[in-house]
């Protein structure tokens, strides 16, 4: 029997723009940051923090993926920041194609930080790379604590991971030394921050981490 694999030729063809994409990030000196989460951890929510709290300091722009709507990205742009919205139209990820396409919308030389939010899906984003710096996952303590062993492949691949809604510990069953410790040990080098961006409790150490990768892309411009 002949047997094709289709997967890894679209995943090699993916990470054949992905590289082309890196190369213009790169040479433009933009930091570029892939935001990955299962549904409603809170990436938006994050964004919209973030951006009100580091957009009087560095340029950011911010390319929203979700199946439908322009929900996510009407919010970002209340929260000050230009923002493209692109619908995978059923796709559980974006990908480097789509990435590309929309690469010139924003004058990318004029951009410090360029953070793309993921479809919500703990499983395929993790999969494609878009070219950018470095993956960042939001784990929610509503999700529970068994999401980094049933779903390693983000863990694995994030450089930093964002604990959200630790406001909701007192109501929950969360075993937080549980989940880090999970998630260490599928990958030793992960910066871990627990924070709240309803209250903003721990948001400070995600900013400084952030501030410090745009530094070292400006630095290297
Ligand atoms: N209590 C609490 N709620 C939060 C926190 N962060 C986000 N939320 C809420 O969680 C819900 C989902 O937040 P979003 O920011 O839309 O999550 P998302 O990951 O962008 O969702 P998708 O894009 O649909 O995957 C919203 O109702 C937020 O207000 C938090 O730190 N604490
Ligand atoms: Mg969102």
């Amino acid at each position: 029997m002949h047997q094709i694999d289709v997967g890894s030729s679209i995943l090699a063809h993916n990470d054949a723009l992905a590289m082309h994409n890196r190369e213009h990030f790169i040479e433009e000196g933009v930091y570029v940051l892939n935001l990955m989460s299962g549904p409603g951890a809170g990436k938006t929510t994050i964004l919209e923090q973030t951006v009100r709290a580091l957009s009087g300091k560095y340029r950011i722009a911010v390319i929203e993926g979700d199946v439908q709507t322009s929900q996510d990205a009407d919010r970002v742009a209340a929260a000050g920041a230009p923002v493209i919205q692109i619908n995978t139209g059923g796709a559980c990820h974006l990908d480097a194609r789509q990435i590309h396409d929309n690469l010139h919308t924003f004058a990318l030389d004029a951009l410090d930080l360029l953070i793309i939010e993921n479809v919500g899906n703990l499983v395929c984003p993790a999969e494609f790379d878009l070219g950018e710096h470095d993956k960042v996952m939001v784990l929610s303590t509503t999700e529970g604590a068994d999401k980094p062993s049933k779903y390693p492949v983000m863990f694995h691949e994030a450089r930093a991971m964002l604990l959200n809604k630790i406001d909701l510990l007192p109501y929950l069953d969360f075993d937080t030394e549980k989940a880090l410790r999970d998630a260490r040990a599928l990958n030793l080098d992960l910066d871990i921050f627990q924070v709240s961006a309803r209250t903003g409790a721990g948001m400070e150490g995600w900013y400084a981490w952030l501030e410090q990768r745009i530094a070292k892309v400006r630095a290297s411009r």
